[in-house]
């Protein structure tokens, strides 16, 4: 039987990456898959796999200002989604979840078996708890119903069609965009926090390529974390940006924002024992698709609510 896939979340950061007509997308306008009607309304389309890509996220900022939201957007949105391929009879479907909800008290690197090992860091906890959920509703459906659904855990992904809003998005779409406007003002590129904390970043399109090898090819029980294990600073990486948009102006580094979790360094043993030869995008490359996909759909690009369409008064 020919692949339907349906991929949820489907116009956003990975989804996006998923293109050909064997990928069935439908917006968040379209169907609320918070609401379990238009979940039922949706199901009854013609697939046959499912990608879960869709859920309420966003960088440090959003996740300690709209924990109730992040909560109950991601639980809700998750639950409704996992039973509603169950009733509809999917065998293959895999959902999100990311290295930020491993414990934030863990030994490192994180590695599939911790996740459940303790709390998730304060500043995103809320999150963090609703994700675990959807690793716990696919391990019961496992039992109770021999479902062999599947659950991924990328760490910070990147890459065009994200969300470059600068107050709630993640680090780097902000950055990205704040560099942009600083640039494009003769402003001060104004960085949260001291610059110290480590992440590991990885490009979309990979994320896209790797899900859908573990839709149709993983089998082990655990979720499998997806990483290029290279973790670097905050300061380096807007080191990177600054360089690939020709910032020539100040770097103010706002102490008074928070650094969030120090670091999260993860193990990809797991994928590299099934696809050892995986090239993962250089960050710079990525960077640099990124930056220029901004640059080039500027006004169409995702920036949070508020700042939509706003001009920027080019001073010459
Ligand atoms: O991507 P991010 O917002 O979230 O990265 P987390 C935060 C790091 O970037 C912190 C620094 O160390 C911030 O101090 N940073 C510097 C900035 N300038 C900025 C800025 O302008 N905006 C932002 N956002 N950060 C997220 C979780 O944690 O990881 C999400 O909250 C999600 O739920 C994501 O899972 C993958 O990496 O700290």
């Amino acid at each position: 039987m020919k692949d339907n896939i349906l991929i949820t979340g489907g116009y956003g950061l990975v989804g996006s990456q998923f293109i050909g007509d064997r990928y069935k997308k439908f917006s968040s306008s379209e169907y609320d898959l918070r609401c379990i009607k238009e979940v039922e309304d949706l199901f009854l389309k013609d697939f046959n796999k499912v990608i879960h890509c869709a859920g309420k996220v966003g960088g440090l900022g959003g996740n300690m200002k709209y924990k109730g939201e992040f909560f109950y957007d991601n639980i809700v949105i998750n639950t409704n989604v996992i039973e509603a391929a169950r009733l509809k009879g999917i065998t293959k479907l895999v959902a999100f979840l990311s290295t930020c909800i491993f414990p934030a008290d863990v030994e490192y690197p994180l590695t599939e078996d911790k996740i459940h090992l303790g709390p998730p860091h304060y500043s995103n906890d809320a999150y963090g708890y609703a994700k675990r959920m959807a690793d716990i509703q696919i391990r019961a459906y496992k039992e109770q119903y021999g479902l062999d659904y599947k659950c991924v855990i990328p760490t910070n992904i990147y890459g065009p069609h994200d969300n470059f809003d600068t107050q709630n998005g993640h680090v780097l779409p902000s950055l990205i965009h704040k560099c942009y406007i600083a640039r494009e003002t003769n402003t001060p590129l104004t960085i949260w926090g001291s610059g110290k904390p480590l992440r590991e970043f990885i490009f979309s399109r990979d994320v896209a390529q790797l899900t859908e090898w573990v839709l149709n090819n993983y089998n082990e029980k655990e979720p499998i974390i997806f990483t290029t294990a290279e973790e670097i600073s905050i300061k380096e990486v807007v080191g990177i940006i600054v360089e690939l948009m020709n910032f020539k102006g100040k770097v103010i580094w706002d102490t008074h924002k928070p650094d969030g979790q120090y670091r999260k360094p993860s193990n990809n043993n797991k994928i590299k024992k099934y696809l050892p030869d995986f090239k993962f995008t250089s960050l710079y490359e990525g960077l640099e698709e990124t930056i220029n996909w901004f640059e080039d759909h500027y006004d169409i690009a995702r920036k949070g609510k508020k700042q939509e369409n706003y001009k920027y008064e080019k001073i010459i």
